[in-house]
């Protein structure tokens, strides 16, 4: 029985996993590329960012709660949403001045 639910539980896990939504973003000289990304309304969606800096960057989501450290030549995933419609701020918190994305939920 136990055997039976844990196949039930992954198999349930990789149908989300499976619908989850995907977005490459990459760090390099304290930018982030793309800076603008378009995500569907009301969805949780995955961001696998790629800091190609030596230095560490912070995503910090402005108009959301979002904060992660990535270090220099690492990756990280975070989740963000689900949103209503409209524009929501991120930054660099360490390079506030270039590392600066939008993204736009519809
Ligand atoms: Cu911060």
């Amino acid at each position: 029985m136990r055997i039976f639910l844990t196949a039930i539980l992954f198999a349930l896990s990789a149908t989300a996993m499976a619908d989850t939504l995907v977005y490459n973003i990459t760090i390099k000289d304290h930018v982030f590329s793309p800076s603008v990304i378009t995500i569907p309304v009301n969805q949780r969606v995955k961001f696998v960012i790629e800091n190609q800096d030596v230095t560490p960057e912070e995503f910090e989501g402005l108009d959301f709660d979002v904060e992660k450290i990535i270090p220099g030549k690492t990756k990280s995933t975070v989740f963000v949403g689900p949103f209503a419609a409209g524009t929501y701020n991120f930054m660099g918190e360490f390079n506030a001045d270039t590392a600066k994305g939008q993204i736009i939920v519809e």
